[in-house]
């Protein structure tokens, strides 16, 4: 398994072929796009390469619907993006450093924004399905780290306040919120979105928490954005699906891409 040992040094491997494969020299930001978020990509225009996550080493072929596993290069004014289609979730069991690789890959391939967005439950009062939502911060419940050995990181304004300020140059109407991630992968129950909202979560999720931690401990500036694709269990009655979640991203595609596309004509 090529993330086994140094999981810096696989990145760097994969940055590597990264680059003959797009023939960019590098790239100055990064862009993973969780699930819904696929169809607002269409918002960048055509991308100058595209190319299936497993053509580079230490990449598993994705195992969810709605993530598409593919790697795309955008040029962007004078900048050039790395999006990703889908992500390596917690859950699918490959570890930590699996669910870090792509993001460490990134940083490696010359990023140094890491845009990170997801498919949420909302469970703050007032929120709806469609709305987009600046993280402020996490909480981790994953009881894990991507991060290997004693490199204590810190995590204080993790998810940058100048990108955050930046994107509300773009939409004065987005709102902030904290973001939790649980293991994954059934949904949560209603006494846990319970507790969530007692320990300060607004959102919940299965991703984004490790990634922004190991994008901070490999020195990118963070922008994490969620999609609140459904109310959290217990607050509507309905059960939870993901069918649901792709579907909000369907309807919300067109004010996420133009919000992605300007965000980054400002970086
Ligand atoms: C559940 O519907 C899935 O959607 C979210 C959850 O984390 C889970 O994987 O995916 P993203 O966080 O990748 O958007």
């Amino acid at each position: 398994d090529d993330l086994q040992g140094d999981p810096h040094a696989a990145a760097d491997a994969a940055a590597a072929r990264l680059r003959e494969l797009t023939g960019a020299e590098t790239h100055d930001v990064a862009l993973v796009m969780g699930s819904g978020w696929a169809p607002a990509v269409d918002a960048l225009g055509a991308p100058e390469a595209e190319l299936q996550v497993t053509e580079l080493p230490g990449f598993p072929p994705p195992a969810v619907e709605g993530h598409g596993g593919k790697i795309r290069s955008y040029r962007t004014g004078d900048k050039r993006a790395l999006v990703f289609l889908g992500r390596t979730h917690y859950y699918e069991g490959r570890g930590v450093a699996a669910v870090a690789h792509g993001v460490r890959t990134a940083v490696a391939a010359g990023c140094k924004t890491v845009v990170l967005t997801n498919g949420c439950g909302g469970l703050r009062e007032g929120m709806r399905p469609g709305q987009p939502v600046l993280i402020s911060d996490h909480i981790n419940l994953t009881a894990t780290s991507p991060i290997i050995g004693a490199n204590f990181v810190d995590l204080t304004d993790l998810y940058s306040p100048r990108l955050r300020a930046l994107c509300k140059e773009v939409d004065p109407t987005l709102e902030e919120g904290v973001y939790a991630q649980f293991p994954g992968p059934h949904y949560e129950t209603p006494a846990e979105i319970r507790m969530a909202r007692v320990i300060g979560a607004d959102l919940v999720g299965m991703s984004t928490v490790l990634e922004a931690i190991a994008a901070r401990e490999a020195g990118a500036e963070v922008l994490g954005i969620s999609l609140v694709t459904n109310l959290a269990a217990g607050m509507t009655g309905e059960p939870l699906n993901h069918e649901e979640v792709l579907q909000a991203g369907r309807d919300s595609a067109t004010r996420m891409g133009s919000l992605l596309a300007q965000v980054l004509e400002r970086l």
